[in-house]
């Protein structure tokens, strides 16, 4: 009789999948069963394999997930480090509101990391955050500023996710955190101004702490997790600062965009909420305002 055996996913790569049981990391190809659902395992699946040799297999089951994303490909996150340079390659503000909106959306902890202080002052963009109600930590791979509290947040339980464009440091800053990783890093491509896809799977990597970590291939702005699942009514809950306001405003089916009597306008004024988020916010409203409920889906 075929050996079953319980494990978690830790890599995908070139169409196999890596699963940690207790004993050993078994490689395995999914069966078609699970193409045929249209459910692929994921990163960070808790799967059953039943054994075909001593270290390969074959995936037969998928755990309930308690969340996933498909950009990166990862299931069960507990939080997600959204990494952000502050040059080499530049931020992106409505890139950065985009996944934090989809972060709250799916209930997964987002957490502000903005990379390469050693380069430029990144004051402003952490006020920003800050502000908002996020951790940010400011970091430097290169000088080693500000790692040590990213370590401590990366050694909790759970599953950390390391996402964020190509380039901006996301395996530099893993591997200052803890060197034994040894994670392979890239140049920046001085024409194209943007890195080259240095990582180029997903994979977890076991911190001390208990906790897993996934290193994630950067994306390119194109290639985002798409958020129009998310309902036009629904995207002033996924700016957490607005929270303060959204009660307050004049009309109850305020869009929070251009009305009349608008707290968080009125708020975004007088400098409490940031205009850059409102300016996130705006042009996320318009994008879902074109979407047709039977497209949703
Ligand atoms: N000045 C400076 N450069 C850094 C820092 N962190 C990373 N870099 C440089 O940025 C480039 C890209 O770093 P990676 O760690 O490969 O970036 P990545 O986000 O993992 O990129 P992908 O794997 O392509 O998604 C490398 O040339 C690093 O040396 C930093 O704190 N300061
Ligand atoms: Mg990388
Ligand atoms: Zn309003």
């Amino acid at each position: 009789m075929a050996q079953i055996v319980d494990g978690m996913i830790i890599k995908a790569t070139g169409g196999f999948y890596y699963v940690q049981t207790e004993n050993s990391l078994v490689e395995c190809r999914a069966r078609g069963v699970f193409r045929k659902r249209e459910q692929s395992p994921l990163v960070g699946d808790q799967v059953q394999v039943e054994l075909t040799g001593e270290n390969s297999g074959s995936v037969t089951a998928i755990a309930p997930r308690k969340n996933f994303l498909i950009r990166p490909p990862v299931a069960n996150i507990d939080r997600v480090f959204l990494v952000t340079s502050i040059r080499e390659p530049l931020p992106n503000t409505l890139v950065l509101d985009k996944m934090i909106a989809i972060a709250e959306y799916k209930g997964i902890q987002p957490l502000l990391v903005i990379t390469k202080s050693d380069l430029e002052d990144c004051g402003e963009l952490e006020q920003i955050y800050h502000r908002a109600g996020f951790l940010v930590f400011t970091v430097s791979a290169q000088s080693g500023n500000g790692v040590d509290a990213v370590r401590y947040e990366m050694d909790k339980p759970g599953i950390s996710v390391f996402t964020g464009n190509s380039g901006v440091g996301k395996s530099s800053l893993l591997n200052a955190v803890h060197p034994g990783l040894a994670i392979r890093t890239g140049e920046i491509s001085q024409k194209l101004g943007r890195g080259r896809h240095t990582t180029t799977h997903v994979e977890l990597y076991q911190m001390p702490g208990g906790g897993y970590v996934a290193d994630t291939p950067g994306f390119s702005t194109v290639e985002l997790e798409r958020f129009d699942k998310i309902k036009k009514e629904e995207l002033s809950g996924c700016f957490r600062e607005f929270a303060d306001y959204t009660g307050q405003c004049r009309f109850a089916d305020c869009s929070h965009t251009k009305e009349q009597g608008c707290a968080v306008l009125a708020a975004v004024e007088d400098g409490s909420v940031a205009a850059s988020r409102h300016k996130s916010y705006c042009a996320m409203y318009e994008e879902l305002k074109l979407i047709k409920e039977w497209e949703r889906k």
